[in-house]
């Protein structure tokens, strides 16, 4: 392997390692959606981010905090996300099934053809933070910005 092959191959390793961290991958049509951020304090949300530079109809997608596609929160036909755009999802217990705890736990991701697309263990998260993506692609504490870029 010559040192041009050599780094290429490093690249490569280096852009699936990002989108391993990143907990996105493409779904049965090809789209890919990120679980861009969380919030546990009232109300709780899961702020989804299409990466696409066409919308997407996310009816039919699956979110819930157990890994249980079955009985999982499916949302409604025609919740468009629009291109490069935010969606954040109002969650309880009473709507769709689940919250987030507050001491955190995994929810998951699915598109809508029962693929697992996104799973996102949450840690603890402090009142008056939230979690999610930052510029460099990396799950940290942020502050909350439902619906909005992350920063
Ligand atoms: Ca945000």
């Amino acid at each position: 392997m010559n040192i041009f092959a050599l780094t290429f191959a490093l690249i490569i390793v280096s852009v699936l390692g990002s989108q391993s961290t990143i907990m996105g991958k493409n779904d049965c049509k090809g789209h890919m959606i990120i679980i861009n951020e969380v919030q546990t304090k009232r109300p709780d949300w899961v702020e989804l981010y299409n990466p696409n530079d066409y919308k997407v109809d996310l009816g039919g997608y699956r979110v819930y905090d157990r890994d249980e596609y079955e009985i999982a929160f499916a949302f409604p036909p025609k919740t468009i996300i629009s291109p490069k755009g935010y969606l954040a999802k109002v969650v309880h217990k009473n709507t769709t099934g689940f919250a987030i705890e507050k001491n955190g736990e995994t929810i998951f991701l699915w598109d809508a053809c029962g693929n697992k697309i996104g799973t996102l263990n949450i840690p603890y998260i402090p009142k008056g933070s939230s979690y999610g993506l930052d510029a460099n692609g990396n799950y940290k504490m942020l502050y909350p910005t439902r619906g909005k870029a992350n920063y």
